[in-house]
């Protein structure tokens, strides 16, 4: 029996990926490599939806691939691509455009979220049609899961409604994805403000623990954690998020449950607990930060890497492409005739 085949992407839209990105959702794509067919994608597309400097994008882009082999991802098993190096995501994304709704596509809390920040006028279509695009990643596919975050729930239910939809219209041509919300999966928070999440676009440089972090900045970092009042290191989310916030960072770099955590550190202090906490984080993170910066040395085999990703991923999404054409009734194009 084939495996189930699985679907994420992630945006290249910071110098490094996060402790929050990593452990809600980069470490379970580790895992599920080994049991489905997996296929994980820089989404550079959506990348562009917000105000972006192109240099940076590239740089960004190569760093981000770079990370996802550093974790562990290997790329003869898994595919490893970009997404503008298939442009059928591009052409499906308009396709499923003209099936979605306006008031569809208008009720999704992540643009109302996202294009308040900047002033509603100033938001772009492209980041209006950001979930159509998503939909148009986990369809080409024929994706049967779709690991993610909580936050992408409603994401994900556009994608399944316009496959079905679609297939309603057309015939059966899309594989109706199912989420696959992350269990387990505790929402890192912010270390200086442990009751928000942690996130590239709101954290400040002190709250967020990035992949790529020294080992001195990670111990900086924790050091300077934000803690609650009072002492004792238990875990109670309304009463001491950033303890809480550092125990479930602890228990899940290290393997060792709360309770064995908060057993071992009764009656201690807030100083000791921080100190081996670091070189907990910095010994997870160092073999990845190392692996990362040996990958980006080498631009040359970064980029046949994906270009192999690719060429997967197009075999892929060709297929499902002409099938779309030939449902909604494009004209096959002629062969050009040779001169
Ligand atoms: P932004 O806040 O700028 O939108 P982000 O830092 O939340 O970005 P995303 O690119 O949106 O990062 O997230 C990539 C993946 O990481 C998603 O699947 C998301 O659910 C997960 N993720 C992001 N932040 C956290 C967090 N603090 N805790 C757990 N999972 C997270
Ligand atoms: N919107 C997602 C990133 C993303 C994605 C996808 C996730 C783009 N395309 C397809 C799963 C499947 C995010 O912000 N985490």
């Amino acid at each position: 029996m084939s495996r189930p085949r699985v679907f994420s992407g992630i945006q290249p839209t910071a110098d490094s990926f996060h402790l929050g990105n990593y452990l809600g959702a980069l470490r379970q794509w580790v895992a599920l490599q080994e049991s489905h067919d997996a296929f994980y994608c820089v989404v550079d597309l959506h990348a562009i939806t917000l105000p972006q400097d192109p240099a940076l994008l590239r740089q960004r882009t190569r760093i981000a691939a770079a990370q996802l082999l550093a974790i562990g991802l290997d790329p003869d098993v898994s595919t490893i691509f970009v997404q503008s190096h298939v442009p059928e995501h591009a052409e499906l994304a308009w396709v499923l455009g003209c099936q979605t709704g306006f008031g569809e596509a208008s009720r999704m809390t992540q643009f109302k979220d996202k294009s308040a920040k900047g002033g509603a006028q100033q938001a772009s279509v492209g980041l209006f049609t950001y979930p159509v695009l998503q939909a148009a990643d986990i369809l080409l596919y024929q994706t049967d899961q779709v690991p993610v975050g909580e936050d992408q729930r409603q994401h994900l239910e556009l994608s399944r409604d316009l496959a079905i939809r679609f297939n309603h219209r057309y015939g059966q041509t899309f594989t109706v994805p199912a989420a696959y919300i992350l269990g387990g999966v505790e929402k890192i928070t912010d270390l200086q403000e442990p009751t928000a999440k942690m996130s590239k676009s709101t954290s400040s440089p002190q709250g967020i623990i990035d992949l790529l972090d020294e080992p001195d900045a990670i111990r900086r970092k924790v050091a300077r954690a934000v803690t609650d009042t009072g002492s004792g290191i238990t875990e109670d989310e309304a009463a001491k998020p950033g303890i809480t916030n550092l125990l479930r960072i602890y228990s899940a770099l290290s393997g060792t449950s709360i309770g064995d955590l908060t057993g071992r550190y009764a009656g201690a202090g807030y100083g000791t607990f921080k100190r081996e906490l670091a070189e907990v984080v910095a010994a997870a993170l160092g073999p990845i930060r190392e692996r990362a910066e040996k990958i980006l040395a080498d631009e040359a085999e970064l980029d046949r890497l994906l270009a192999q990703g690719a060429g997967r991923a197009s075999a892929v999404a060709r297929q499902t492409m002409a099938e779309v054409r030939e449902r909604v009734g494009f004209l096959p194009a002629a062969a050009v005739a040779p001169r």
